[in-house]
């Protein structure tokens, strides 16, 4: 019998796909404990394993490796699940193909922009919408007849496509927008009230309103965010440091060169505020590598010993609507989609903001560091990303209060001014 270990982060729609077919199938699915999204995935040996370095992954007990969520559900999944005969095998896959062609794409381009993990754009969403009705007006014809989607008993096509409808349910589908979609809600809940399902995702609250997206937050990078939403989702690491095609093929930097000027002359077409600054003797992509790669008992006195005041400015960023903070995971996406739009900025900044307390009550601050002694968010209108949502404070990097909370979010420890505890840290370099 199948058997092996999952690699994801927790609430990974993805990953429910293989690990509810397992509980129907008995199959054991070991979830990999220390796995954290965005650093073990960037690391030498998990991109050995699965070279796109994406989640869900399965390592089965055997040694073999497979991606993709659908695969990973078919490989734990009981012939009842695949289908019995070769016309059920091949509907279940036509459904698989529904749920990621005709409904994933629509729902990420409605739900993510409200979560503040993609910029907003109002026809953009209202695309989505028409999409994601049409997806559920066939489905609801398709169900008007039947329990399942395939055959008489629950396949993986029932699992696969109400996964990729959660995030719908849960956030935008309220009972307003649900009444034309009478059969697939029936079927929907169906399935997720299955014990195999509830054994995975718990119980499921069905959205009673739509999420609200607050424009005053992130209203600055809509119109510049939309076009940059298109590049590859870029995730923080914090241990081994994702190796993009200029840092592998540049040679080590040498020690009396300033690192950010290089960097910068190998994007001249890029009109970049660096480019006009003073040189200076700290190499930020050194300590960045040096950060990576060493514990911070030795790593944070480096800092310090390489550090320019001078030219090189030490911040604290703490986020203003915390109260409005639910879950820890969508509270990780708001970092991690600022870090994302502030990519060009990455070459004289570093980062690490750091999520204090739990699902719904947490908050974000973090430490900055970046070249020059101003805001360095208004010097260019590509860096005036989510900044207004947070206070900034410049802080003094002599002062003995200043090296404590850049050794607290450097290390990630300790609690935020409440005394929630540490839960998750995201850094930007
Ligand atoms: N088609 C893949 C998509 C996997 C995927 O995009 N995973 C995301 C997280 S949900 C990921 O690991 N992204 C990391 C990256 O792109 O570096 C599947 O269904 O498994």
């Amino acid at each position: 019998m199948a058997s092996g270990t999952l690699y994801t982060y927790p609430e990974n729609f993805r990953a429910y796909k293989a690990l509810i077919a397992a509980q129907f199938s008995g199959v054991q699915i070991k979830i990999a404990e220390d796995f954290v999204f965005g650093q073990t995935n960037k690391t030498e040996a998990f991109l050995k394993k699965f070279p796109l370095g994406k989640v869900p992954a399965f390592e089965t007990d055997d040694g073999k490796y497979i991606t993709e969520s659908n695969a990973i559900a078919y490989y734990v999944a009981n012939e009842q699940l695949r289908g019995k005969s070769d016309v059920e095998r091949a509907l279940i896959l036509q459904w698989l193909g529904f749920a990621d062609s005709e409904i994933l794409p629509a729902s990420c381009a409605w739900v993510f922009p409200l979560l503040g993990i993609m910029s907003y754009n109002k026809q953009t969403i209202e695309h989505a919408k028409e999409d994601v009705y049409k997806a559920l007006t066939t489905l609801n014809s398709h169900l008007l007849t039947r329990t399942y989607l395939v055959g008489e008993r629950l396949t993986l096509a029932d699992i696969c496509v109400a996964m990729t409808l959660l995030h719908l349910y849960q956030y935008v589908l309220d009972p307003e927008q649900r009444k034309s979609y009478q059969n697939v809600n029936r079927w929907f809940q169906t399935i997720i009230c299955q014990p195999q399902s509830i054994a995975v995702i718990g119980d499921f609250k069905l959205a009673d309103k739509i999420i609200e997206y607050q424009p005053k937050k992130t209203s600055d990078n809509v119109a510049k965010g939309a076009k940059k939403d298109k590049k590859k989702e870029v995730k923080e690491s914090k241990k081994e440091p994702p190796k993009t095609a200029e840092k592998a093929s540049a040679p080590e930097a040498e020690e009396e060169t300033d690192a950010t000027e290089e960097a910068l002359a190998s994007e001249p077409k890029k009109k970049n505020p660096f480019a006009s600054m003073p040189k200076s003797h700290f190499d930020l992509d050194d300590f960045k590598r040096y950060y990576s790669n060493e514990d911070e008992s030795k790593s944070i006195p480096y800092f310090w010993q390489k550090f320019d005041p001078e030219n090189y400015s030490v911040w604290l960023s703490e986020y203003k609507y915390n109260n409005e903070l639910t879950k820890v995971f969508m509270s990780c996406n708001l970092i991690s989609g600022m870090y994302q739009r502030l990519d060009s900025l990455r070459k004289g900044a570093f980062a690490s903001a750091c999520i204090f307390g739990e699902d719904n009550n947490n908050t974000i601050s973090g430490i900055w560091i970046w070249r020059g002694q101003d805001l360095v968010f208004t010097l260019s209108p590509d860096w005036q990303v989510d900044y207004e949502s947070y206070n900034w404070t410049k802080l003094d990097p002599s002062k003995e209060e200043t090296k404590k909370l850049v050794e607290q979010y450097l290390s990630w420890t300790g609690t935020d001014k409440e005394g929630r505890k540490f839960n998750q840290g995201k850094v930007f370099k």
